[in-house]
């Protein structure tokens, strides 16, 4: 059902909406035919019997909220935010600012272990909480980029996965925490709209709402949290080698003023000389292909050229 209510932040329409919920452990080939078509509507689903292990969830979660408790004097030692390390409000090089504090972090084990030191006090711990989270993630990002080939009846079943699998991968993480503030029942924007970058973010939130897409110019959906799944959307570096077919949907994370959110996002990206551009199977005559090929280090450097709500992938489009 969809229910049309007042904005909180603006006004714009909010309506409400259920995501699709995949079960991963259900037939392989539904899976991948309901997957197909979560991303071409959406760009954004929901996962369950993902394999990820809870405990690994539960010490990811468990360190950073040990971060965030921290006395700022203290979390600061992690920053500023270049862009890795802890950062308060300001979010990316341009001027964005949200009432967010946030982790960003490299994937890569050695740059883990390196930062680690500077984020808690058993260095080890951390690194080997965020070691195995990452690994699990990407484990499961690489499925849902396998399922989602099978879906398109891309040849190479790898094509995508073989991306973010690569030992020189460029990929993300990143742990947010909007703070409560007050109990007088006001909305703030914590993390403006943008849509991701990279190829697949998977996200997973405590039990504090906030995130809310934009399918729809003007109009948003609010996602609700679900600590017993993943949240996955489609990035522009996928939205370019689907040649369109997937979308990567704008989104944004509002604060609410009485309970405090935590969210920790994987974004799987290539490595810095790889080359993106889509299979031969999604360029047809009727669909000629959309955008030029490009590196992602072209596209990452475009991407902190400009604010973070503005549009990057229409710049690669085709002349
Ligand atoms: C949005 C998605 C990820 O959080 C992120 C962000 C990055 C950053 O915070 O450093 C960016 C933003 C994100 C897109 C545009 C640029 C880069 C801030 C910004 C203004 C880590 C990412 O990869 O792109």
């Amino acid at each position: 059902m969809v229910v049309a209510s007042p904005n909180p932040v603006r006004n714009e329409k909010i309506l409400a909406i259920d995501l699709p919920m995949i079960d991963l452990s259900a037939d392989r080939s539904e899976v991948g035919k309901l997957i197909v078509r979560a991303c071409e509507e959406y760009g954004f689903f929901k996962v369950i019997n993902h394999g990820v292990p809870e405990g690994v969830i539960a010490e990811m979660e468990q360190e950073s909220v040990n971060f965030f408790e921290k006395p700022l004097a203290e979390k600061q030692r992690a920053g500023p935010a270049n862009p890795f390390g802890y950062g308060c409000k300001n979010i990316g090089f341009n001027g964005d600012m949200g009432e967010v504090e946030f982790l960003l972090l490299h994937t890569n084990p050695l740059s883990i272990a390196q930062r680690s030191k500077s984020i808690s006090n058993d260095p080890s711990k951390f690194g080997s909480a965020m070691n195995n989270y990452i690994r699990a993630v990407r484990e499961l990002a690489c499925e849902i980029l396998d399922l989602m080939a099978e879906g398109l009846w891309v040849r190479d079943p790898s094509y995508f996965s073989k991306m973010i699998r690569d030992v020189e991968n460029d990929s993300f993480f990143r742990i947010n925490h909007y703070p409560s503030c007050c109990n007088n029942n006001t909305t703030r924007v914590g993390f403006g709209e943008h849509s991701d970058p990279q190829i697949l973010t998977i996200l997973r939130s405590n039990d504090v709402g906030g995130l809310q897409i934009s399918p729809d110019h003007g109009v948003w959906i609010p996602v609700a949290p679900d600590p017993a799944a993943f949240c996955v959307n489609v990035g522009d570096v996928l939205q370019a080698m689907t040649n369109g077919r997937f979308v990567s949907v704008r989104h944004r994370a509002l604060s609410d003023s009485s309970q405090s959110r935590m969210s920790m996002a994987y974004f799987g990206a290539p490595a810095l000389q790889a080359r993106v551009s889509a299979p031969p199977e999604m360029v047809t005559t009727n669909r000629p292909s959309l955008y030029r090929p490009f590196t992602w280090a072209e596209y990452k450097a475009t991407a902190y050229s400009l604010s973070l709500g503005d549009n990057r992938l229409d710049l690669f489009i085709n002349c």
